[in-house]
């Protein structure tokens, strides 16, 4: 399929370590991948569904044992430990090598081996990479098929002697006590056996796009974060772009394909989604710092997306998408979740493939489950989606889960502040990785699983980028998450955070003034629009004013206690954490104890 000797000689060695019965490349076409869903749907992989209403849409079920990213079987192997640093789990490359070729030793005996060639990024554009992902998984092939760009044009791209980023991936047996998810940034290298999972399977997501691309992007000046990219569009048309950092299950998807409440529609506002996940971020030619997202799908979390939290993000799912551990409705065919609406299916089969009584007061759908569904089905999708170039930032926003601590927004000072801000993000845990739901974790820039190499060297990075470009993307931060004292979400999230964006832009613009606190620029109350917000908190209290203030506050025992959490974090990463930081932390307590 290729001349390059560099790919036919690593595909042969692999062959001769995974032993399959046949290598089958994957050309991109759509009479390929229709052959391929067929032949997954006879072995019972994937499972049609009511094509009249899901046009192109499979249910996929993963193994029970199976169900997220597991950060703690995914290693970063570098030669030097120190250069993984101390947040990511290590192994010395030539002894991980050795262990995972005796896991992936005739693995695909009987089966055949796909060989994925795809592109991260627009195939052609200098800023794009390719990768080449080898797997025995036919649900593999389809996802990659969605969420990137596939098949023998990348080959062309990456032509006779070009390089690539060398995945190699099998179920195996699906043994979870030997599931890895490794990395050798050293050697653009990727192996990942005994998981059927997104995260640790789709190896052009999280593995390249974050892990292997954050080092590349180190030694060769750029930037890949786990950040969703929009663009507002204002009633003149002209079109601003934010990207924003949230962890994983924290608001990235819905945030990218918001639509603004009706009182901004009937003015002309309108927001255009680039990416919900990922952005590689360069300097451009006029100075400015750069965002595309390198990938062409999403994988988004399925519960609670509906009608009203994201129709764009459900409008996106209703043809040529694959969902994963949802809800089927046997009566029709179709799929359910937990908060599509309030009409769960009487006969259906849970994400396990049980029979399921919705009354039983079990989740039908796992937390995790996810949909796969192609960029160019999203409505609101960017006219830049395709731009080789990418769109130049106006606002670089982070944010987590916070009950208490952090307000709903905040502006940080400058750019060394705002890395320092990004560097201290906290937030509660979800379902997207396996382990405890629901307990504070640092989380900086929300690339805590996802940083390729030592967290201390990334922030450094961060600084040095800052210097490098001209006009700075201003830096804020959001928290949609502050609850009440009956822990009750106090800010109505979704469609109406455009208010919130609203503010950002206006402080891009030096039009709005703000209220300097110890953390930064924190809006005055009466400078968020809320016109036409009715959000009732919980039974008979509707959102007021009083509950913006009290959702804008800076409470100073919190923000002191975090300082301790920081500083011991700091203390953990160690050495590495760069001075500037350190005495931005020094000044944060300075100020909170003036
Ligand atoms: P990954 O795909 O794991 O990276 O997640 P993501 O950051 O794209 O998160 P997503 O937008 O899928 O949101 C995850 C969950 O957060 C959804 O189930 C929503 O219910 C919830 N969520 C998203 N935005 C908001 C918001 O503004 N307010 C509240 N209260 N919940 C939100
Ligand atoms: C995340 O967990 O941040 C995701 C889903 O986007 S996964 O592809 O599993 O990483
Ligand atoms: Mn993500």
């Amino acid at each position: 399929m290729t001349q390059n000797p560099k790919i036919n000689a690593w595909i042969k060695e692999m062959a001769e370590l995974v032993n399959p019965a046949n290598i089958v490349w994957i050309d991109g076409s759509e009479e390929q991948a229709e052959l391929l869903r067929a032949e997954a749907c006879r072995t019972g992989e994937i499972f049609k569904l009511n094509q009249e209403k899901l046009p192109g849409c499979y249910l996929h079920r993963t193994a029970v044992n199976d169900v997220a990213r597991v950060e703690n079987r995914t290693f970063i192997c570098t030669t030097k430990k120190e250069d993984a640093g101390p947040t990511n789990n290590w192994m010395d490359p030539q002894e991980c090598y050795a262990m995972m070729k005796k896991l992936f030793r005739n693995s695909y005996t009987g089966k055949t081996m796909y060989v994925i060639p795809y592109s991260m990024g627009v195939i052609g554009s200098e800023f794009s990479k390719y990768g080449i992902e080898l797997t025995d998984s036919i649900y593999v092939v389809l996802n990659m098929l969605i969420m990137t760009r596939v098949g023998t044009k990348v080959l062309e791209a990456i032509g006779p002697d070009g390089d690539f980023v060398k995945g190699l991936h099998a179920k195996a047996d699906m043994d979870e006590n030997n599931r890895y998810i490794v990395h050798f940034p050293e050697d653009n290298t990727i192996w990942s056996v005994n998981s059927g999972y997104g995260g640790n399977v789709l190896l052009g997501k999280k593995c390249f796009a974050l892990r292997i691309a954050s080092y590349l992007g180190r030694n060769e000046g750029w930037m890949a974060e786990h950040m969703l990219i929009l663009g507002i569009e204002n009633p003149q048309g002209e079109v601003k772009y934010i990207a924003a950092a949230f962890p994983s299950a924290c608001g990235k998807t819905n945030l990218a394909m918001l639509i603004p409440p009706e009182y901004y529609r009937k003015q002309g506002y309108k927001v255009w989604c680039v990416g919900d996940d990922i952005a590689w971020i360069r300097k451009g030619p006029d100075g400015r710092l750069w965002a595309m997202n390198p990938e062409n799908g999403f994988f988004g979390v399925a519960p609670g997306t509906n009608e009203k939290s994201n129709p764009n993000a459900l409008a996106t799912t209703r043809s040529n998408t694959i969902f994963t551990n949802v809800v089927l409705n046997l009566d029709d065919n179709t799929v359910w979740w937990e908060g599509l609406d309030k009409n769960p299916p009487k006969n259906a089969l849970n994400w396990k493939g049980e029979k399921w009584d919705p009354a039983s007061g079990e989740k039908g759908a796992h937390p995790n489950s996810r949909f796969t569904a192609p960029a160019i089905n999203c409505p609101c999708i960017s006219k830049e989606f395709n731009n080789p170039n990418g769109v130049p930032l106006s606002a670089i926003i982070f944010g987590g889960r916070r009950a208490k601590t952090a307000p709903l927004v905040y502006q940080s000072f400058n750019w060394e502040h705002g890395t320092f801000v990004g560097s201290i993000m906290a937030s509660e845990t979800t379902a997207a990785a396996t382990g405890a739901v629901g307990v504070v974790r640092r989380d900086p820039m929300a690339m805590l699983p996802f940083c390729g190499y030592n967290m201390g060297h990334y922030f450094q990075h961060w600084l040095n980028m800052g210097k490098v470009v001209t006009n700075q993307p201003k830096i804020f931060h959001v928290n949609w998450f502050r609850t009440n004292e009956n822990g009750k979400f106090v800010w109505p999230g979704f469609g109406e955070n455009f208010r919130v964006l609203e503010w950002i832009i206006k402080r891009c613009e030096d039009k709005v003034d703000a209220v300097e606190t110890p953390i930064g620029y924190v809006p005055k109350p009466e400078d968020i629009n809320l016109t036409g917000l009715e959000y009732e908190i919980e039974p008979g209290h509707m959102f007021a004013f009083e509950d913006l203030k009290s959702i804008l506050t800076v409470e100073k025992e919190y923000w002191l206690e975090d300082v301790k959490g920081i500083k011991e974090f700091y203390d953990m990463i160690g050495d590495t954490v760069p001075a500037e930081l350190r005495s931005q932390l020094a000044a944060l307590e300075a100020r909170l104890t003036k």
